[in-house]
């Protein structure tokens, strides 16, 4: 993909904001005609806020790189960022392209992003030395500017480093995080974050974690036991668990206590392991997410409160969302996310699409266009897709392979047999998905960590009573074919 193409589609993925000026810069005769760095609140939460920037190129030459500065009042500070690398000391803040989003063509826009703690905003904004608001400064150099800081340098990854006003932060190490196992994948890589459309650990490097799901805890709790989770982590050698909520069907809208009180325990004995868990909202029928808006809100301000001093937790706010539109599913994710951000504002937040995380192929098939044109508000975010081989061929390949060049994506489910669950499997067409993951860095966890008697649990009927998860004489075809491409070498 063209640098150009890239750097639009980064903005439209991101930002309704950068697609509004976008137009307005190309549209309208009376827009700037100099770079302009403008600021928004995403959205705010009393002790914080989410900050987006949207560079937009509004001169007639290609930009080769940027830098925004601009200054915080006393008692706003910056916790985290994405998509810029931060320089700058105190209250001067000073943000810079990263090698892959430094060129910006005529009338193209980037965005990058930051956690604010207090409620103060930027002021005195310069964009490579001259007024973000652009259109003041006629000299020709405006339209080719250099950023004059070698520590602007673009390919420098953002570095914990660079963050010297950043807050209590759990990947300080063991004295914030209880996740510092040495050796683990979350010792390794700490808080997460989105960078541009990959997942990145505390270090601004692309990742890959792979893992497993556990099926519905409401009925297969006895498959998620201490003893299997440290098969899970040990012997596996798995990076994350995805803790499997159902709304319905017996789970959390009949006993939220009980069930609330399960997820808590599910992470902290992920987190005990040193891997990441997933917290999986599995709505599925009713399939308009805002049906369970209310449970929603209630359900995850109580897990981010409990949990975000953690590094290591992830939210899944809707598993598979199902006849129901995009606007509708983004609706539900724009009042749901404030609700997490508020109290554990640096996680990552993923987010289900139409049909059945399925990104509309079993639909209109248009929704990687859909969502690139109308994306979630907030940041530090990405799309769920999921697939099952011996059901979703080419349609689904195909759309999945547009997905990881568009958009940030996380494949929270997947089987190698049919869509039931069940059936024969397909390993072809799954080492096919698994290849493309891999050379694109795109997490996943796989369905489904237990004994149930459909193909797509790893474990023969009757395992979980018994206790003996370790070994693999246990173990149903596709779990043996499931372990040993979880337990392959990580790149972190
Ligand atoms: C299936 C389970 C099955 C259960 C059913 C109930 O395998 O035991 O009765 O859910 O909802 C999904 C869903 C996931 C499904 C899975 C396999 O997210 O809950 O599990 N699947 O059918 N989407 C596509 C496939």
């Amino acid at each position: 993909m063209s640098r150009k193409l890239r750097n639009v589609l980064v903005a439209g993925a991101v930002s309704v904001l950068a697609a509004v000026s976008l137009a307005v810069a190309v549209g309208s005769a009376s827009a700037a005609t100099t770079p302009t760095a403008t600021f928004a609140k995403v959205s705010e939460w009393g002790s914080g806020f989410e900050g987006r920037y949207t560079v937009t190129n509004g001169g007639s030459s290609t930009m080769n790189s940027w830098q925004v500065s601009f200054t915080l009042p006393a008692g706003t500070t910056i916790s985290s960022h994405w998509d810029a690398a931060r320089s700058g000391s105190g209250q001067q803040v000073v943000f810079a392209n990263l090698s892959w989003n430094g060129t910006i063509a005529p009338g193209a826009s980037v965005v990058f992003g930051f956690i604010g703690v207090g409620s103060g905003s930027p002021t005195g904004c310069l964009l490579n030395g001259q007024p973000c608001a652009g259109g003041t400064q006629p000299s020709p150099s405006a339209s080719t500017p250099r950023p004059p800081s070698p520590s602007a340098s673009p390919s420098k990854p953002p570095s914990p480093s660079a963050s010297p006003s950043k807050s209590p932060s759990p990947s300080a190490g063991p004295s914030t995080s209880p996740t510092a196992n040495p050796g683990t994948p979350v010792a390794a890589n700490g808080q997460l974050r989105v960078c541009g459309r990959q997942l990145c650990n505390k270090n601004g490097k692309a990742i890959q974690l792979r893992g497993m799901s556990t099926h519905g805890i409401q009925w297969y709790a006895n498959c998620a036991t201490a003893g299997s989770l440290d098969v899970l982590a040990q012997e596996w050698k798995a990076d994350v668990l995805r803790i499997s909520m159902y709304i319905q069907e017996d789970g959390y809208e009949t006993d939220p206590r009980r069930f609330t009180d399960l997820v808590h325990n599910y992470i902290e004995l992920a987190t005990a392991r040193g891997m990441y868990a997933i917290v999986d909202w599995h709505m599925l029928d009713p399939g308009d997410p805002n049906y369970n808006l209310d449970r929603a809100k209630t359900f995850f301000a109580e897990i981010a409160q409990r949990h975000a001093n953690k590094v290591n937790v992830l939210y899944e706010i809707a598993n598979e969302p199902n006849e129901v539109s995009w606007s509708a599913i983004k609706s539900y994710a724009d009042q749901v996310i404030p609700v997490i951000r508020q109290r554990d504002p640096e996680a990552v937040v993923l987010v289900g699409t139409p049909d059945w995380s399925s990104l509309s192929v079993s639909g209109d098939g248009n929704g990687v266009a859909t969502i690139t044109a109308n994306p979630v508000t907030a940041g530090n975010l990405m799309y769920v897709f999921h697939f099952y081989a011996a059901s979703h061929g080419s349609a689904y390949y195909n759309t999945f392979a547009q997905a990881v060049d568009t958009l940030p994506m996380f494949v929270t489910e997947f089987g190698t047999q049919q869509a039931t669950g069940d059936g024969p499997n397909d390993f072809t067409n799954a080492q096919r998905y698994l290849d493309l993951m891999a050379a694109k860095k795109v997490s996943w966890t796989n369905w489904n960590y237990s004994d149930d008697f459909r193909s797509g649990a790893v474990f023969t009927t009757g395992t979980c009573a018994t206790g003996q998860f370790s070994g693999t004489t246990r173990l149903k075809p596709a779990g043996a074919w499931i372990r040993d491409r979880i337990r392959t070498a990580d790149d972190f």
